[in-house]
């Protein structure tokens, strides 16, 4: 990259529209400084730890099973954004970059979330990658940090495509947003581990802002540059098998779990979130960018 890249010609906050509060991100980023400021640290856990010596052995390992996806995937949606942030930032875009602080941050705390349960209420310090099967190893080990890191050298609008849709679309908008609302279904259902649920709770609003900025870029990406919208489909195509495997691994063969979760539902709700996405970024085709905006914001 050429050092002459390394300069800036002005600044958003000395121009005559000094910072642009109207953008969609810079609502985002008002948003989280009000919603997404929890502690992970102040959850209660005390009830979560006498439910959890209730638990009988398999519903334990069911638990520990889906902490342990959660807990690493939080760690690699951490670990996993910044080169896209860099990109944001190269192009000058500073309400948007404003939000992303927020959105790296608030990762980095889902991340210490779940470990502090695993910590506190499981009480696990083993090996828990053994649970981190084919599909989840191809998308979380190896499609996601290479979608994201590629950027480093290609910034083109087909490679940030190629990277929202794998960290928005299918990490956070189908596996994310599947796993925690069956998550915290099946423990509202049950009335137990309110530390864990209140949490849950609180990191499912933060993840609505997260995947309202990826739809966002995605639909900037195809109004600033149409043919962008052939890469997404390629992309939704690639990953949507290893997304629905992760979905299979997790039930093992089995049509329900031991809390009593059916894969089907799970299936049925994947798709329905794969669809809901892309129902989204396809009005960017026909629609201006504000009109979706519109709809983004009813949903955070
Ligand atoms: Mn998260
Ligand atoms: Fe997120």
């Amino acid at each position: 990259m050429a050092s002459a890249m390394y300069r800036h010609d002005g600044f958003q906050s000395t121009t005559h529209e000094g910072l642009r509060q109207n953008l969609f991100p810079m609502r985002l980023y008002h948003k989280a400084k009000k919603l997404g400021t929890w502690d992970p640290c102040s959850l209660d856990f005390g009830k979560d730890q006498e439910d959890w010596k209730k638990f009988s052995p398999e519903e334990q390992e069911t638990f520990i099973r889906l902490c342990s996806l959660f807990v690493a995937g939080e760690e690699s949606v951490t670990r996993d954004l910044l080169p896209l942030m860099m990109v944001i930032s190269q192009e000058g875009r500073v309400e948007e970059e404003m939000f992303l602080t927020t959105f790296l941050w608030e990762e980095a705390k889902h991340t210490e979330f779940f470990r502090r349960f695993l910590d506190e209420v499981v009480k696990d310090t083993s090996d828990l990658s053994r649970f981190h099967s084919p599909h989840y190893r191809t998308v979380f080990y190896e499609e996601l940090p290479k979608a994201m890191f590629a950027l480093l050298s290609d910034p083109s609008p087909e490679a940030m495509a190629r990277a929202a849709v794998t960290y928005h679309m299918i990490v956070e908008g189908v596996l994310a947003e599947t796993g925690y609302q069956a998550f915290f279904d099946v423990i509202e259902a049950r009335n137990v581990t309110p530390g864990l649920k209140e949490g849950i709770g609180l990191l499912k609003r933060d993840e609505s802002r997260h995947i309202a900025w990826g739809v966002y870029l995605l639909s900037r990406l195809i109004a600033e540059h149409p043919s962008v919208w052939d890469v997404i489909q390629e992309r939704m195509g690639e990953l949507w098998p290893h997304a629905i495997g992760v979905v299979n691994e997790l039930f093992e063969g089995k049509p329900t779990n031991a809390l009593g979760q059916s894969l089907d539902d799970f299936i049925h709700y994947a798709q329905e979130q794969f669809a809901t996405r892309m129902d989204r970024i396809e009005l960017a085709r026909n629609k201006s960018l504000s009109s979706i905006e519109q709809v983004l914001e009813e949903g955070v």
